[in-house]
């Protein structure tokens, strides 16, 4: 029987604010879009109620309530992107690996991998549309309900910080049972990073051919590599999804849309990052603007950076911040974010606050003729 339009991938409403697309393309835009890394969250009471009392990972394999939350930030506020509502551990649990999320402490994998005969117990290829299809309706139905109002991001992990989750069973400091991987067993670390590598290029080609019409990829745990072992373990990988995601998106006729890499503390390797194939360099709030500007003298986008802990602060100092981060970025090829994710104590006013300052400091007039 053929399905409803609202959950086909096709057919999909024009799109009305495109001034993120434009300025992951280095486009000029209207004003500085923005949107907020964790914008769908427990801050919102909206958010807490729908997940009440339901499984965090239940949540996620429900189109509907994905949808529902996704949408709750942008009936608050006047973002200019929205960020499909899942998980970066949706790919280990693809791979055969039980995760839950306990509430007040985060994930928690049953049986992490302690060493490398544990790679066994993974899958070795698996068919994506089969196991996180659900994502990709998701996404598909997320696209028709937001009616073109803004562009739809999907996102992952990258491939180290999808490892450390599954060698350390779940948030972790030092990281260390990870890096012992990296030490004593380099090879295996290079299979499993490739194995995670394979299954991202499908996963994102999928959120694409969904819907998606931008993707981001989250190297959370960047920062407890140095430089060398960056190069190493991360660089290669986060460069193969971005080429081989294009690539495929060419050979399989689909639009290429860009592609943005966020490697928290990674800001030993921004050159590294920027002669990639991403469009757009995401920043932590430990980076100064106007360095990474000079650094890579206009080759890409940039993303950020404003300290989330900033909007513990009152809104006339938000205000005042914005418009400092924006005199520091410029207007063009910008995108205005936080430097990580938002906080579940943070005030929804103060990120109302956020947002309507970066289009108040930086919406040009439009000429008449
Ligand atoms: O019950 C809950 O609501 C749990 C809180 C929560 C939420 C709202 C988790 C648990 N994940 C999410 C959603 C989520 N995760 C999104 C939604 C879209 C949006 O941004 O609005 C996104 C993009 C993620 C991505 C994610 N999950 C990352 C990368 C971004 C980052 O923060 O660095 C990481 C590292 C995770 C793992 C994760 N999931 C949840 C928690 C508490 C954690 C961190 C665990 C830890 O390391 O301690």
């Amino acid at each position: 029987m053929e399905q409803p339009d609202h959950l086909q991938p096709k057919n999909f409403p024009r799109l009305v604010n495109d001034s993120f697309l434009c300025a992951c393309r280095k486009q000029d835009t209207s004003h500085v879009p923005v949107w907020c890394m964790r914008q769908a969250g427990r801050y919102l009471p909206e958010f807490r109620e729908t997940r009440a009392a339901q499984d965090f990972f239940e949540t996620c394999r429900s189109p509907e309530i994905c949808c529902e939350l996704t949408l709750q930030p942008l009936r608050r506020f006047p973002l200019d992107a929205a960020i499909i509502f899942s998980d970066i551990l949706v790919i280990p649990q693809a791979l055969g690996m039980e995760v839950h999320m306990e509430p007040g402490r985060g994930p928690v994998f049953s049986e992490p991998l302690k060493d490398p005969e544990d790679m066994k117990k993974l899958k070795t290829k698996i068919d994506v549309v089969e196991e996180l299809g659900y994502v990709f309706r998701a996404i598909t139905l997320t696209r028709h309900k937001l009616e073109g109002r803004v562009p739809l991001i999907g996102f992952t992990g990258a491939p180290w910080t999808l490892m450390t989750y599954m060698i350390e069973g779940g948030g972790s400091n030092t990281m260390s049972k990870a890096k012992r991987w990296l030490y004593q067993h380099p090879k295996i670390s290079h299979t499993l990073l490739q194995l995670l590598t394979d299954v991202i290029v499908d996963y994102l080609v999928g959120q694409v051919a969904a819907g998606a019409q931008a993707l981001q990829v989250f190297e959370s745990h960047a920062g407890c590599l140095g430089p060398k072992q960056f190069s190493e373990f991360a660089l290669p990988y986060l460069r193969s999804i971005a080429s081989r995601v294009k690539s495929k998106l060419k050979s399989d006729n689909m639009d290429a849309v860009p592609m943005i890499v966020f490697a928290k503390d990674g800001h030993y390797a921004i050159e590294e990052l920027a002669e990639s194939s991403y469009d757009v360099i995401g920043l932590d709030w430990t980076m100064c603007p106007k360095e990474v500007r000079q650094k890579l003298a206009g080759r890409k986008a940039l993303q950020g950076n404003l300290d989330p802990c900033a909007l513990y602060a009152s809104k006339e100092n938000i205000e005042k911040m914005v418009k400092q981060m924006l005199e520091d970025f410029g207007h063009q090829g910008y995108i205005a974010n936080l430097g990580h994710g938002l906080y579940p104590d943070m005030d929804p006013e103060h990120v109302g606050a956020f947002v309507d300052a970066v289009h108040k400091f930086s919406k040009t007039e439009t000429k008449e003729n």
